[in-house]
């Protein structure tokens, strides 16, 4: 934690003069591979969602956006002096998922000032910049006029909030030269999002490579490379269309693709001279990308994926914890910790016995944090006008974003894990037997009702996938399962470019190692984290060849499997459920503690029982459309279709009938029958009174290790 420039006594002091965040855990020494620099450079973040502080208890991802603007500044240094170019990319998703962000009135108060500290030469939007129509405008009244040319919006356009203008959310494209003479044509897509705010338009991908635009712009485009960022999944169709469509035009052109969106780290070769680069999520990953050979046959890709602190930016840009921080990095990183203490974000409110799992633990188990939420959150959530009530509460699992780490629970963490702010929902009085339906089909294990479902909103704004409720990591390794297979064009240049990286990996760490005698270091594995509660404590580690490797990322990707810059032991991860939800009697009094609920494990729906069906907001779309479906295959036997759309269509001709029973009248639900269920409260503060109420006790012990600064 030493990697100070100035000794340190009081906070402030700290905050004014230190890389990372005070508290934030220091890096390890680790085994590295190194960069490749090439003839262009780049380097990437997606999906920071907030996290521009680090993960202060992740010894891996601890380093700052300070850092990153201070291991930029060197590496551009060093690049232009060689007459070498760096480009920063960012594909959006920055906003969302830490309190940084979301604890501030208006949310995002600080961030934007954070972010515009670093220099970024090609973004774009993300979903999430998008749910709101505040956050686009955000993007639209802050970003784009900081960034000016640099933000592109090839498929995204608003609603101009001072004109009631549809604009371009910024300019479409952009051709740049590079100082040291790069042709570049530069786009930024968006995925086929379609659950945005009103005050914005995507325009699907498909339509928007065939606009004039961008077949003229292609067409004329007399450059040494394309740049297509996006926030967009590499194996996407969107891709795909983007690929295809330059390549029916321009065969032969360089195309280097930046994505996201799916939080994970990944590297596809579409062709030869078409690669592209996803570098993870939440600032745990710096992605490198270098190209060399630009304007001949012999061009050569290299991808690393940095993992995000002091020991492998230190290490990739050659400094020493001195040398390290630039004034311009040192001051974002004040800024950070000014907003943090601005913000209380290390308020604690309770303390966690064990670390709770979002996939590092099948579900159900005790240390599951779907089980934690099921058996344990959620009974404690009940509407005081609703207490007669039997319920049944749903959320996807996507709505919760990370783990839950021992120790300390702090403000910051709610939002980490429960970002959210849509509403807690429900729709009273709901037949059981209709109810109990729902849960199945939202975890495709009717595949029958799925695709009539799928097709049954069609015609509707938002797309029917169910694979979205799942945690973006999880559709990832779905989606990788279904196109695993290695495509003629990958293994061409597998064999063409062999991967250096498999050659041994730099070994020599101790000596490349910055050689400072205060670098301390922790040899904890990621799940003993909630242990080190005094990091500076830690003894140094002995200098010795065999350390053990701490659990990390090991990508395998369309080059190797030796893409990420540290070597790490693979995690194993477990699938989750689209979606899981508790049954929970009526205590019939209002409850004093948890114990007076019971979990139930069935109703007798044979007695027609109604329960107040809950879900977080996300989720009304896909309940209403379900539960129409339902309902009118009943109705539909008795008198045909009144309503003429497809999913009574759909569900007349099915061969079974989706509801086992029928009876009861057939509603229509609409968002009419939707209300809010706990006024004034989002899952985010009941999660924090939940935290108080259940956890604060085991704090007691660790008065001296708060994170409270
Ligand atoms: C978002 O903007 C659109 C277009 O200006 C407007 O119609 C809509 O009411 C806005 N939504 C909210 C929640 O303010
Ligand atoms: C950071 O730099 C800006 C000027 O660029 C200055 O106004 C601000 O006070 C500095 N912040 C800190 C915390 O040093
Ligand atoms: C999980 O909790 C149950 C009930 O408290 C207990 O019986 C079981 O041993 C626990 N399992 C583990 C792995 O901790
Ligand atoms: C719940 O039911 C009991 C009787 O079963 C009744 O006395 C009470 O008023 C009801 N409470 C609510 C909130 O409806
Ligand atoms: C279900 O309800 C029926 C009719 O009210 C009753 O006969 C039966 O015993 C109930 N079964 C259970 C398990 O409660
Ligand atoms: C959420 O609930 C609040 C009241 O607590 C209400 O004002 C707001 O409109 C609700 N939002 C949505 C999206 O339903
Ligand atoms: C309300 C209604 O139409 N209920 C019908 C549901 O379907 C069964 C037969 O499938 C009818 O008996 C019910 O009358």
């Amino acid at each position: 934690m030493k990697l100070t420039v100035a000794a340190a006594v009081t906070t402030t002091c700290i905050a004014l003069s230190q890389a990372i965040q005070p508290g934030a855990a220091p890096a390890e020494p680790a085994t590295l591979r190194d960069l490749e620099l090439g003839d262009l450079n780049f380097l990437h973040t997606t999906d920071t969602h907030g996290w521009h502080a680090g993960h202060l208890l992740e010894p891996s991802f601890s380093a700052d956006w300070g850092d990153y603007i201070s291991f930029s500044e060197h590496l551009r240094e060093k690049l232009e002096a060689a007459g070498k170019d760096l480009l920063v990319i960012d594909t959006g998703d920055r906003i969302e998922g830490n309190g940084l962000y979301d604890a501030s009135d208006p949310r995002g108060k600080y961030t934007f000032g954070i972010f515009t500290q670093q220099h970024i030469d090609i973004l774009c939007s993300g979903n999430h910049e998008l749910y709101k129509n505040s956050s686009a405008e955000d993007d639209y009244t802050k970003l784009v006029p900081t960034y000016k040319d640099n933000y592109l919006a090839s498929n995204l356009e608003i609603i101009d909030p001072k004109t009631g203008e549809l604009e371009p959310l910024a300019p479409r494209y952009r051709t740049f030269t590079t100082r040291n003479g790069v042709k570049i044509m530069a786009f930024g897509f968006i995925f086929d999002f379609t659950r945005n705010g009103k005050n914005t338009v995507v325009i699907p991908v498909e339509q928007a490579v065939k606009f004039p635009w961008f077949q003229t712009a292609v067409t004329t485009a007399d450059i040494d490379l394309f740049v297509v960022v996006g926030h967009v999944a590499l194996r996407s169709q969107e891709f795909e269309v983007i690929h295809r469509a330059i390549r029916a035009i321009k065969p032969d052109t360089p195309i280097q693709f930046f994505g996201g969106h799916y939080h994970i780290r990944d590297y596809r070769i579409f062709d030869d001279k078409a690669h592209a680069l996803a570098s993870g999520r939440f600032m745990e990953t710096i992605g490198f990308q270098s190209i060399s050979n630009l304007k001949s046959d012999d061009i050569t890709f290299h991808r690393r994926y940095i993992d995000n602190n002091l020991y492998s930016l230190m290490h990739h840009s050659n400094t020493t914890p001195s040398t390290f921080p630039t004034p311009r990095g040192l001051n974002t990183s004040a800024m950070i910790t000014q907003s943090r203490t601005a913000l209380n974000l290390d308020q604690t409110f309770g303390c966690t016995p064990q670390p709770y799992w979002m996939s590092r633990t099948p579900f159900p188990s005790n240390d599951s944090i779907f089980s934690l939420l099921t058996n344990h959150i959620f009974p404690s959530i009940v509407n005081p006008n609703r207490l007669n009530k039997t319920r049944l509460m749903i959320t996807n699992t996507g709505a919760i974003r990370f783990d839950i780490f021992a120790g300390p629970f702090t403000r910051d963490s709610t939002y980490i894990v429960s970002p959210f702010t849509s509403n807690l929902s429900y729709i009273p009085d709901v037949p059981y037997y209709l109810a109990k339906q729902i849960l199945p089909i939202l975890n495709g294990q009717d595949p029958q009702t799925t695709d009539a479902l799928a097709l049954a909103t069609l015609k509707q704004r938002w797309k029917f996938h169910l694979t979205d409720l799942a945690p973006p990591e999880q559709q990832a390794r779905n989606a990788a399962r279904s196109s695993i297979a290695s495509s003629p064009a990958e293994q061409r240049y597998r064999k063409a470019h062999p991967d250096p990286s498999t050659n041994p990996p730099h070994q020599n760490v101790l000596e490349a190692r910055p050689s400072s005698d205060s670098d301390s270091v922790s040899l904890l594995p990621l799940h003993k984290l909630e242990q080190q509660h005094h990091p500076h404590d830690q003894p140094p580690s002995p200098p010795s060849a065999h350390r053990p490797l701490t659990p990390g990322y090991t990508t395998h990707d369309d080059l190797s499997n030796h893409g990420d810059d540290t070597l790490h032991a693979p995690i194993q991860f477990y699938g989750v459920p689209n979606c899981v939800q508790t049954l929970i009697s009526s205590p019939k009094s209002i409850p004093t503690s948890r114990s007076t609920f019971s979990i139930l494990t069935s109703l007798n729906d044979t007695d027609n029982e109604n329960v107040d069906l809950v879900f977080n907001h996300f989720l009304a779309p896909y309940i209403l459309t379900i539960l129409n479906t339902l309902n009118t295959h009943n109705s539909s036997s008795a008198s045909p279709s009144s309503h003429g759309n497809d999913v009574e269509n759909l569900a007349c001709k099915r061969d079974r009938p989706l509801a086992l029973e029928a009876r009861g009248k057939a509603k229509r639900y609409t968002e009419d029958d939707v209300s809010n269920y706990m006024p004034g409260e989002t899952f985010t503060s009941l999660l924090a009174r939940w935290v108080g109420e259940n956890w604060a006790e085991n704090c007691k012990d660790e008065k001296d290790t708060k994170l409270e600064l």
